[in-house]
């Protein structure tokens, strides 16, 4: 007899939700032109509307923020009216969407950047990591360190943002604090030598994550606003000598603003749970809104986790790819469908919309 917490309504903050199943945001360069959702993201997103959470793709909050190829922007006013058009097809569908919001920092290349200048980072320190650009995989820039004059207008970029995707219909928005982009690249000090008041000491490092967090929840609502973090993640070559001590300071910073949810991907994103020893029950522990867990989660571990209380909501990603109805395969014990990696980014319908949910004769 399989726990069936999974597939039980949760409520996040005022918002209720069918199940306790979240789709992780994934990047799929699939934007049209000006940055703008493409023809088939309200598809897409419709498809996996019994997700009781969509968090759609990150979305970057300028120009400067954009690091690869074809990914969809919150700045403009053509962005938000072709959100428009995916928020109201998955609430059609019934389902709930928030929009993960992005600025790459130094992960990003001159090519994408205003002016063709330099990616922007803490440090001027280039990332070990490739990012994607005139349909190629190549090395990233060497970034310039911004100067703290500039943080105050990158804050008012990620306010102006969320207020924008609520515009857009969104039911909320993510901060994307995760993965060596900006934010997490001035918390942890592989990528953060600064020695004014945002690099430095742990309080001075989880500063801007902390100011994001605080404009977005101030513009939008702490109840409408998240926060994703990846304390051990070497994604995009960004280390750190302090994660646990680091990460339990930034977690109390984002219970103090109240925001409706901490996400929080376990271990290396999308590889090994266990790459590197960190107690994520301290991070839940200091934070008393919904916890969502995310990495490499099957319904076995899902449903583990939500025993053990370790988590509130349990995000998958590859998953929903291949499978729409991913809700209803994991509920019902039927086969997971095998993502095709080839059409993974960029491209049309192929591997975006074109995979089926089971037809309801094959269920069982
Ligand atoms: C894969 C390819 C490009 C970007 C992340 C937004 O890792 C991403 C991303 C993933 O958070």
């Amino acid at each position: 007899m399989t726990d069936q917490t999974l597939f039980s309504p949760y409520l996040l903050g005022d918002i209720p939700l069918a199940n306790r199943v979240v789709m992780a945001p994934m990047t799929r360069n699939r934007a049209a032109g000006g940055f703008v959702p493409g023809p088939l993201a309200a598809d897409y997103y419709a498809q996996r509307a019994s997700a009781g959470l969509i968090i759609a793709e990150a979305a970057q909050i300028s120009q400067q923020g954009q690091g690869y190829q074809d990914t969809p922007g919150i700045y403009d006013a053509d962005q938000v009216e072709g959100w428009r058009r995916v928020t109201g097809a998955v609430h059609e569908a019934g389902g709930r969407i928030f929009l993960q919001l992005w600025h790459v920092g130094r992960v990003s290349h001159a090519v994408l950047q205003p002016g063709g200048g330099p990616p922007v980072a803490p440090s001027a320190i280039r990332a070990r990591a490739k990012t994607f650009v005139n349909n190629a995989f190549v090395d990233v820039s060497e970034p310039r360190a911004l100067e703290i004059g500039e943080l105050p207008g990158i804050l008012d970029d990620y306010r102006r943002a969320a207020a924008n995707a609520v515009a857009a219909g969104f039911d909320g928005v993510e901060v994307h604090a995760a993965n060596g982009y900006l934010l997490d690249q001035f918390a942890k000090d592989g990528a953060n030598q600064r020695t004014d008041a945002y690099g430095g000491s742990i309080e001075n490092r989880a500063r801007l994550m902390l100011e994001a967090a605080e404009a977005v929840s101030r513009e939008i609502g702490a109840g409408r606003t998240g926060v994703r973090i990846s304390p051990v993640t070497p994604s995009n070559g960004v280390s750190t000598s302090d994660a646990q001590p680091l990460f339990e300071h930034i977690v109390e910073g984002l219970d103090a603003l109240r925001l409706v949810y901490l996400h929080v991907v376990e271990g290396a994103t999308g590889g090994p749970r266990d790459i590197a020893p960190f107690d994520y029950g301290a991070l839940r522990k200091r934070f008393k809104n919904a916890y969502i867990a995310n990495n490499g989660f099957d319904l076995a571990l899902a449903e583990a986790h939500l025993a053990a209380d370790a988590a509130d909501l349990i995000a998958f990603g590859r998953p929903f790819i291949a499978n729409p109805d991913l809700v209803e395969r994991l509920r019902t014990g039927a086969p997971l469908a095998a993502l095709d990696q080839a059409t993974l980014y960029g491209g049309g319908a192929e591997g975006y919309t074109t995979y089926p949910a089971l037809a309801a004769a094959t269920r069982p």
